[in-house]
């Protein structure tokens, strides 16, 4: 009995649905129109659709007045003792329409005797219920400090499912010292970002540098996402050695040992690794200073390497070349005085000499000449000439 009464009423739906779908291509006897924010609480008021379609509770209570909808989701219920239509289940418009806009959805009110279709339409506008958002958290990028000025950078653009001014409507680089924000709108609606060097990288001023990329949507309140973006600057070539002195002055004794430092010159060159890295040698040497001096060529330590001699040569001037690996150079000059040590022995030559004088002679009179020399200088060289005391001669 049970089942005959089931089958009898599944058989009734079923003509009511063919009725139906004749009715439908046919005509609807009226339709409505609403629109609801998303996101409402459930038996959120959506529209009176009894006052809408000019009926009355009683016609929708007698012809049971319900909803037929397409998809498996019922988005609006029909309160028929009310003659309203509520929010059923919390509608995402991004779920529902994703970046299309307007987004609606529709629905069917059906009674019975006599059968009557309304069609409903429902628009969901949309709220700021979404922050804009990178894919990442963190970019890195590095960059040579010699990047020329317009070098471009590409980044990645954010996302936000909103639409309308809900969606990003712009963006900012925070700080903007050294680089510009170029962002263009593309045909299929994508965003292009590009960070542009407007000002020149200095690796020896600042090596790293860390900007905040910022997406804002145009809600209210506004939203916004942040990307961070670290630059290494690398290094580049850009510095040569500077000597710490332009001229070095130093004195060294004659007849120093071998090895003793004369003195030591240094460059300094800012650059990074080996185009930082100095070493010294000295290309244009005479032949003689060759061999009484050496450079070291890590430290530009000057040591002596031959015998030196005062009254060889007095000064020696040296001209140290600093160089980085890149090319780079500077010079370094070094004046060495040679000081005197008094390593000369007086020398007496005899010019002229009377053998034999005669015993009247008058005092004064010349018996000898002499040459008295020293080779050493000042002091060193003062020649004080004596003859012994017992004799009857004197010298001038
Ligand atoms: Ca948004
Ligand atoms: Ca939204
Ligand atoms: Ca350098
Ligand atoms: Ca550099």
């Amino acid at each position: 009995m049970a089942s005959m009464r089931i089958t009898a009423r599944r058989g009734r739906w079923q003509a009511l649905f063919v009725i139906l779908c004749l009715f439908k291509l046919s005509s609807v006897t009226g339709q409505a129109r609403y629109s609801v924010p998303e996101e409402q609480a459930e038996g959120s008021f959506v529209g009176n659709i009894a006052r809408d379609l000019g009926l009355d509770v009683a016609r929708l209570i007698s012809g049971k007045a319900r909803i037929i909808t397409k998809g498996s989701r019922q988005y609006v219920d029909l309160n028929r003792d009310k003659g309203t239509l509520v929010i059923k289940e919390r509608i995402d418009r991004e779920e529902l329409c994703g970046k299309t806009t307007p987004c609606s959805f529709s629905f069917e009110v059906i009674l019975e005797n006599p059968i009557q279709l309304y069609r409903v339409t429902v628009e969901v506008t949309d709220i700021n219920d979404n922050s804009p958002s990178f894919p990442k958290d963190e970019i890195n990028l590095k960059i040579v400090e010699s990047a020329a000025l317009g070098t471009r950078f590409t980044l990645v653009s954010a996302d936000d499912p909103d639409v309308g001014v809900n969606d990003i409507q712009k963006y900012n680089l925070k700080p903007s010292d050294n680089f510009k924000l170029e962002v263009q709108s593309q045909p299929n609606g994508g965003t292009f970002i590009e960070m542009v060097l407007q000002n020149p990288l200095d690796r020896e001023k600042v090596e790293t540098h860390t900007l905040v990329l910022i997406a804002s949507d145009g809600g209210e309140p506004h939203r916004s996402g942040t990307v961070r973006i670290h630059i290494t600057v690398l290094d580049a070539n850009d510095n040569a050695p500077v000597c710490s002195q332009p001229v070095y002055k130093a004195d060294v004794k004659e007849n120093s040992p071998e090895g003793t430092v004369v003195t030591t010159v240094s460059a300094n060159d800012p650059d990074k690794g080996v185009n930082g890295e100095v070493t010294y040698s000295v290309p244009h040497i005479s032949k003689d200073a060759k061999q009484l001096f050496e450079v070291n060529v890590k430290t530009g330590e000057i040591k002596v390497a031959g015998k030196l001699d005062f009254e060889k040569s007095k000064t020696y001037q040296l001209n140290v070349q600093a160089s980085d690996h890149g090319g780079f150079s500077d010079t370094c000059k070094v004046i060495i005085q040679i000081m005197d040590e008094n390593d000369n022995l007086p020398t007496i030559q005899l010019m002229s000499f009377s053998n034999s004088i005669a015993e009247d002679s008058p005092p004064g009179t010349t018996i000898a000449v002499l040459n008295v020399d020293d080779e050493d200088s000042d002091g060193n060289g003062v020649v004080k000439c004596s003859i012994n005391s017992d004799v009857p001669f004197k010298i001038e």
